[in-house]
């Protein structure tokens, strides 16, 4: 079946996407050749994105996160847009998501379980008080709230757990769906990844630039960028 035809035969579609969705966007990802791991830093990427760096060393924490994953003025791109447009079509049920740039809500999409968090949120640690992206952007040095407070983006960082309630919401999306399409993703990071095998339903669709250990179980494996893939579609309901 083609992907047109699978999408047609469906009505339970959940999309579970990475960073690849939204490199169409600008916003480089983790693993491919110009993602931010084969760029170099003082320390490995997955250092300064962890809960104990994060602590122990904020102020570079913070250099880091203000450039390399604060994108402000990306904007949705084909992917994004035709998620949306399947949503409103009443095919795409769920969008689950380990992006943190809050492209999907921006492109209009409403069911969207963010299992890594949001740069658009950042909240005190003191006082709870919130704040945009554009206020850490804006900031320098360590971001600090009116109450003295140290700030932290609502990000899950490497050795933080994942929110309870956006695991269940995404495990029962993914659980009940007829058609599962994974994205953009090397699904290298857990327990994310692992989220995939509580599938149980049709067609399962794989859209990466590269193989990816999930190649095997899918019933179609697309290797192109996802957003040009998913522009081709034409939305009936
Ligand atoms: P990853 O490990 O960087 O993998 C991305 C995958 O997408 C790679 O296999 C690429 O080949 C593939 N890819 C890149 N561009 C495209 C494209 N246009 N079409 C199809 N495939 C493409 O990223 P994962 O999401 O698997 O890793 C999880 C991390 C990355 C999560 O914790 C995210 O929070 C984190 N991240 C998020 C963003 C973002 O929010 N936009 C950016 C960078 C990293």
């Amino acid at each position: 079946m083609t992907l047109h035809e699978i999408i047609d035969s469906s009505d339970n579609i959940v999309f579970f996407g990475g960073a690849g969705v939204s490199t169409e966007s600008g916003i480089p990802d983790f693993r491919s050749v110009d993602g931010l791991y084969n760029q170099k830093y003082d320390y490995p990427p997955e250092e300064i994105l962890s809960h104990s760096f994060f602590e122990r060393n904020t102020e570079y924490f913070y250099n880091f996160y203000r450039d390399k994953m604060l994108f402000l003025d990306a904007q949705p791109n084909k992917a994004h847009l035709k998620l949306a447009e399947l949503e409103k079509a009443g095919k795409v049920k769920a969008v689950v998501t380990q992006n943190i740039d809050g492209l999907h809500q921006k492109a209009g999409s409403k069911n969207v379980f963010e299992l890594h968090g949001s740069v658009h949120r950042n909240y005190c640690l003191r006082c709870h008080k919130l704040y945009n992206a554009e206020f850490i952007k804006n900031s320098s040095g360590i971001p600090r709230c009116e109450c003295g407070g140290l700030i932290k983006p609502d990000v899950v960082l490497y050795e933080e757990g994942l929110d309870n309630d956006t695991i269940e919401g995404a495990v029962n999306a993914i659980s009940q769906a007829d058609c599962l399409i994974v994205a953009g993703t090397s699904l290298n990071v857990y327990p994310a990844a692992g989220f995939i095998r509580f599938f149980k339903g049709k067609n399962f669709v794989l859209i990466n630039l590269n193989q990816t250990p999930a190649d095997s179980m899918a019933s179609l494996v697309i290797h192109e960028k996802v957003g040009e893939v998913l522009s081709k579609l034409t939305v009936s309901e």
